[in-house]
């Protein structure tokens, strides 16, 4: 990978953002439900975290060195199972058993039945908290390893997730690294709707945090805010946050248009619809992220 130019590095990232896609619309399709919607929308971030930042060892979750990404979301589990078979930790074959009975992949992300899933995220708002305790923790055993917490939009109204945002920058840890999904959507209706909570990227400032608001579903945008906050973690030693603004449904334009986008029931004909349209509005021009 060090040999690559920005352009291959770029179509690296985009092309495993399709397969993420492309395989939560086959997970979804299981069930004739989920929340692809969610996976949709996040497959870049995920894509860009997978395909290019984590160091992981793929036959072997576990290995201590890796660097933790924690779900806090685990109602995204589906976006993560998909980023999973695509980093090789899990097979692409067993995605098809996602939310069955006796499947190791359960709708909500569970760490006891997953390999890779470090925290079992559904009930919201936790996850930051984790992380910052895991941050610390990697800290005073002298690891390396780095900490990625996804966060969605909603578990921003949790005043939980600001302690563990304060207590983050006091404890300056530059290990840290937050990903906030901005879909503007939540369970109950539009984010905005539910409790208002721009401005987002000024409130993250006032907590110390080093913060970057980008596209989140412009893959070339989330890797120059990754490379940025690599940058700013080793020089300044502070957490890093970058707020995705991302679309629900992104790349199939039949999902996007949902109204009650939370959780899709899809019927059983429009699934094929679905994947020609994602391979459709994807077919990547050069350079171009899709
Ligand atoms: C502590 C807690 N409160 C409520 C819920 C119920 N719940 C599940 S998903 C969800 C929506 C949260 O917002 P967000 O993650 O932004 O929703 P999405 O973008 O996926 O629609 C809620 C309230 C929960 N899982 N945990
Ligand atoms: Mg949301």
């Amino acid at each position: 990978m060090s040999h690559e130019t920005g352009s291959e590095r770029l179509e690296r990232v985009s092309a495993a953002a399709f397969r993420i896609r492309h395989h939560a619309l086959n997970m979804g399709e299981v069930q004739g439900q989920g929340y692809v919607g969610q996976a949709l929308g996040a497959a870049d971030m995920l894509a860009a975290v997978y395909s290019d930042q984590l160091r992981f060892r793929a036959e072997d979750p576990e290995w201590e060195a890796r660097d933790r990404f924690l779900l806090s979301t685990g109602h995204y589990a589906i976006g993560h199972y998909a980023a999973l078979a695509e980093a090789g930790i899990i097979p692409v074959t067993e995605l098809e058993t996602y939310g069955s009975d006796d499947s190791r992949l359960p709708m909500s992300g569970m760490s006891t039945y997953t390999p890779g899933m470090e925290i079992s995220g559904g009930s919201l708002g936790h996850g930051l908290s984790i992380a910052v305790g895991m941050a610390l923790g990697l800290r005073y055993q002298g690891s390396g390893a780095r900490v990625y917490n996804f966060l969605s939009d909603g578990e921003l109204d949790e005043g939980s997730t600001w302690e563990a945002a304060m207590g983050a920058h006091h404890h300056r840890l530059g290990n840290l690294t937050a990903m906030v999904d901005i879909n503007a959507l939540q369970a109950d209706g539009k984010t905005d709707t539910v409790l208002r909570t721009e401005p987002v990227t000024e409130k993250w400032e006032a907590f110390g945090w080093y913060t970057q608001r980008v596209d989140g579903n412009d893959v070339a945008a989330l890797l120059a805010a990754f490379d940025n906050a690599a940058a700013q973690a080793a020089a300044v030693g502070r957490p890093s946050v970058i707020l995705c603004d991302t679309k629900v449904g992104r790349g199939v334009p039949l999902l996007e248009e949902r109204e009650k986008a939370h959780f899709m029931r899809i019927e059983e004909h429009e699934w094929q619809t679905c994947r020609e349209q994602l391979t459709a509005g994807s077919a990547p021009a050069e350079g171009e992220t899709k």
